[in-house]
């Protein structure tokens, strides 16, 4: 590896706050050297316990964030705050709303807080997220909360890569619980009803554990649903209580859940499969020759994709044939 990102790694570890922003740019924008630097690192992680805070627009989210890392700084630990941002393509807008929101803790030295944009991330979202993620961990981070917004399929991805997540509504939230996308419900560690100063709270909370009761089998552990103030205080401390057992949860189990490792590796290497086929694809032609036959009749572009994989030398085997390519 480059010295110079050995040089930042160290430092990072060491509490350099510049560093750890470097790093995680290296690795965001796939710059020379950004693999190298997640191989080094992984070693060492594991340590911080990623919360992933999701809910519809404008539940609270940040403003719970907030509530949480003040409480969790106050008590010593360190964190990692990750706002990935739904709607602008570059990280202006909403991450200066969010900052505001996090005014008084955003100039804590225990706390670092980093956008990502949704659109355009390098190598898919939802491992840009791990990767940063993971980062923040090696830079000691005891706790990393990650806020998305819960509505699309990268961002609910987003989360499920989190240890544990917790899902805010808030009463007159537009059609109540049937606003809550399907998928987001199933991944949920913790419900929080936020905004109970509000009128419905309690309406809404029973309707989560209803619902809840009514999905889950017999004997099965059911996640909490709580309610929660960010105007009043009103359920924090309690939020944060069953969040500290959840850390606590993690680090007693240790080693990471070997199916999320599996969709990581596959993940991985799709990506880096997808990417040298096009290359090869792209040499000498060879897609533009397939598309000019099909512009002139004599071809389709289902047969098209066939031949240029073959060409690359990747055939799909049919059923009752062997399984091996046809290299040469
Ligand atoms: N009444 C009430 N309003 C709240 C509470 N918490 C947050 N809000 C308000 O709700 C609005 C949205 O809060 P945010 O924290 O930005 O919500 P968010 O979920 O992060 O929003 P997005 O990131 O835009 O999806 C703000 O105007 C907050 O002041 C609460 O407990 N009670
Ligand atoms: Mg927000």
């Amino acid at each position: 590896m480059e010295e110079r990102m050995e040089t930042l790694i160290r430092e990072m570890k060491n509490g350099d706050q510049r560093s750890l922003a470097r790093l995680i740019s290296c690795v965001e924008d796939r710059q020379a050297g950004w693999k190298d630097v997640m191989k080094s690192i992984y070693p060492g992680i594991g340590k911080a316990c990623v919360l992933g805070i999701t809910g519809s627009p404008g539940a609270g989210k940040s403003t719970l964030a907030g509530e949480i890392a003040r409480r969790f700084l106050d008590r010593g630990l360190s964190l990692g705050i990750i706002a990935v941002d739904p709607s602008s393509p570059y990280s202006g807008g909403a991450l200066l709303g969010d900052r505001l929101r996090m005014r008084d803790i955003s100039t804590n030295p225990g706390v670092f807080i980093r956008s990502m944009a949704t659109r355009g991330a390098l190598g898919g979202l939802c491992q840009a997220a791990r990767d940063v993620m993971r980062i923040m961990d090696a830079a000691g981070k005891d706790v990393v909360l990650i806020e998305t917004v819960g509505v699309g399929q990268d961002e609910i991805e987003v989360v499920s890569a989190s240890d544990y997540v917790v899902l805010v509504t808030f009463p007159g939230q537009g059609d109540g619980i049937q606003a809550i996308k399907a998928g987001v419900m199933e991944i949920a560690d913790l419900f929080v009803v936020n905004k109970c100063d509000r009128d419905g709270a309690d309406v809404m909370a029973s309707e989560i554990s209803a619902m809840l009761e009514l999905s889950s089998e017999a004997g099965q552990e059911r996640p909490p649903v709580m309610m929660t103030s960010a105007f009043t205080q009103e359920g924090i401390d309690d939020l944060c209580g069953v969040l500290s057992e959840f850390i606590n949860q993690k680090k007693a189990r240790g080693k990471p859940q070997r199916d999320h490792v599996r969709n990581e590796v596959l993940g991985l290497l799709e990506r880096e499969m997808v990417g040298m086929l096009r290359e090869r694809i792209m040499e000498n032609g060879k897609l533009e020759s397939a598309l000019d036959a099909i512009l002139e009749g004599k071809g389709d572009p289902y047969s098209a994709a066939e031949e240029l994989m073959a060409r690359v030398h990747l055939v799909r085997s049919r059923p009752g044939e062997r399984k091996e390519d046809t290299r040469g």
